[in-house]
C-alpha cells in the first residue's frame, strides 16, 4: 500500500488497484482554433496542466498502473450528440469546420490528443459523447475488469468533464484523487471553487492532491 497526502485526509491506494485517469487533453480544448476557444475560451490558460501530467504519466507507466485516455466527442454524422448539446445557447459549433478539421468530431485532428500527452500500446482510450467518462461508454466495464478501486484524475476542464467524471465515479464506489496541478478551467475562480468542492464536507466527491505528492507516494 502507499499513502498519498491530500486534502482533506490523505488517502492509502495500491497500485495495482488505481488507474491514472487523464480526462480530455484534446487539441479541441487546449489549443487555439477547436471547441474551447470556439465557446469563447482563453485556450492558454489550459496549459498549465500539461506539464505536471507528463509527469504523472511518466510514473505511472514505470509503476505499470493502469492508464485510462478519455476524449469527448461525436460520430462523424452526430447522431450521439443530442440536439440540447449540438445547438446550445443557439449556436453550433460541433460538427463544424475549424482549422484542426470539424470541431469534436471524432478521427479530425482537433479530436485528438495532444502530442505530450498520446497514449501508448496498452492504454485503453475512451471515445465518449458526454462530459462524464462513465455516461455511454465502457469505462466502469474496463475497471471493473481490472479490480480498480481508486482513480488518479487529471485533464481539463476542471468545472466540466473533470467534475462530472468525479461525481459519476464517486457513485459508483471509487475513491477519486484529483491531482489539482494536473487540472485546468478557463475561469480561475472556477479552479479554485472546483478543487475547494471536491475536498469540501470531509472530501464529498474525493481527495485533492498534486503532482509532487503522487510522485513521492508512489515512488
Ligand atoms: N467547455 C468546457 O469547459 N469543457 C467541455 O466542454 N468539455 C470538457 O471539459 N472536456
Amino acid at each position: 500500500m502507499s499513502v498519498i497526502q491530500a486534502e482533506p485526509c490523505a488517502l492509502e491506494f495500491n497500485a495495482a488497484t488505481t488507474a491514472l485517469v487523464i480526462i480530455d487533453m484534446q487539441r479541441d480544448f487546449v489549443l487555439p482554433g477547436g471547441f474551447g476557444e470556439m465557446l469563447g475560451n482563453d485556450t492558454s490558460l489550459l496549459l498549465s496542466a500539461v506539464q505536471p501530467t507528463e509527469q504523472v504519466l511518466k510514473k505511472a507507466r514505470e509503476k505499470r498502473m493502469l492508464i485510462i485516455h478519455t476524449r469527448e466527442g461525436h460520430r462523424a454524422d452526430l447522431s450521439d450528440c443530442p440536439p440540447a448539446k449540438l445547438t446550445r445557447g443557439g449556436k453550433t459549433f460541433i460538427g463544424t469546420d475549424g482549422p484542426m478539421g470539424r470541431i469534436l468530431v471524432r478521427g479530425e485532428q482537433g479530436h485528438d490528443i495532444i502530442h505530450q500527452l498520446y497514449p501508448i500500446a496498452g492504454e485503453p482510450v475512451i471515445d465518449k459523447p458526454g462530459k462524464g467518462s462513465f455516461h455511454a461508454t465502457d469505462l466502469h466495464q474496463i475497471l471493473l475488469d481490472r479490480g480498480i478501486k481508486t482513480l488518479v484524475v487529471c485533464g481539463v476542464t476542471l468545472e466540466v468533464c473533470v467534475h462530472t467524471t468525479v461525481r459519476e465515479a464517486n457513485d459508483r464506489g471509487y475513491e477519486c484523487v484529483v491531482l489539482s496541478d494536473c487540472v485546468a478551467s478557463y475561469f480561475p475562480e472556477f479552479q479554485r471553487v472546483g478543487l475547494e468542492m471536491i475536498k469540501a464536507q470531509g472530501g464529498i466527491f474525493g481527495w485533492v492532491s498534486n503532482s509532487k505528492s503522487f510522485i513521492t507516494a508512489i515512488s
